[in-house]
């Protein structure tokens, strides 16, 4: 059976476990990182060398990183559903899973992270960048998703996993944020879904 490392309010491993539910994969989960700790321990190095979670392994065959994990669950016979075969439909949802990893999930963790250490005081201006910058992200999605119901296209596509985890931490956090229609009816939908809601019963936690 498939196994997957990682506390399951891990934002990262959400995104995996999400992805299991809507493809219909059973798992295995097994609780490391956060309080349960174990990310140094020499056998779990021997499989992720980066130390930090998700990981999988499949019939032997171990992977690490979560968007490269959803792409492989995705690509096997169950998964066609979430990643379009048209070259260029499948690049955009490669698009967006880059662009999430690289800039939404950075602005909500910078942001997330200072509101910790009981921003705005005492670091007023990086405040003041920090949620700047994830309203600008967020903002970058409302425009996209006032054009289309999902953010690759017509349809629910493995791109909206991590957009919707990184959504779920924007919408926890303790901080104004400016209205978004098209953001907020997008999250409605895709947190309705039952595979989202089989994975989601505990807060999620940044680390
Ligand atoms: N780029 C990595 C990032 C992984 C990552 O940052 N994982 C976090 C959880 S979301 C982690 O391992 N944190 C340490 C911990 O939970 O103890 C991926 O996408 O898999």
């Amino acid at each position: 059976m498939l196994k997957i490392w990682g506390r399951d309010n891990a934002p990262n491993v959400r995104k995996v476990l999400w992805a299991c539910e809507e493809i219909g994969l059973a798992y295995q989960r097994i609780d490391i990182g956060g309080r349960f700790g174990g990310l140094n321990d020499p056998g779990y190095r021997a499989l992720n060398p980066n130390g930090l979670i998700p990981t999988m392994e499949d019939d032997g065959f171990v992977l690490w990183e979560a968007h490269a994990i959803l792409r492989y669950l995705a690509s096997g016979p169950r998964g066609p559903a979430l990643l379009p075969e048209d070259r260029g439909a499948r690049a955009l949802v490669d698009q967006w899973m880059d662009w999430q990893a690289i800039h939404q999930a950075a602005a909500v963790r910078d942001l997330g992270r200072l509101l910790r250490l009981g921003a705005p005081a005492p670091n007023a201006e990086r405040f003041s960048a920090a949620r700047a910058e994830a309203e600008r992200v967020f903002e970058l999605i409302e425009v996209q998703l006032a054009q289309r119901p999902y953010i690759a296209g017509d349809a629910f596509t493995l791109a909206d996993i991590p957009l919707a985890i990184g959504a779920a931490r924007w919408f926890d956090l303790p901080v104004e944020r400016p209205p978004s229609t098209a953001l907020a009816g997008w999250f409605k939908a895709v947190s309705a879904r039952p595979a989202y809601k089989a994975v989601s019963a505990t807060p999620l936690a940044g680390a």
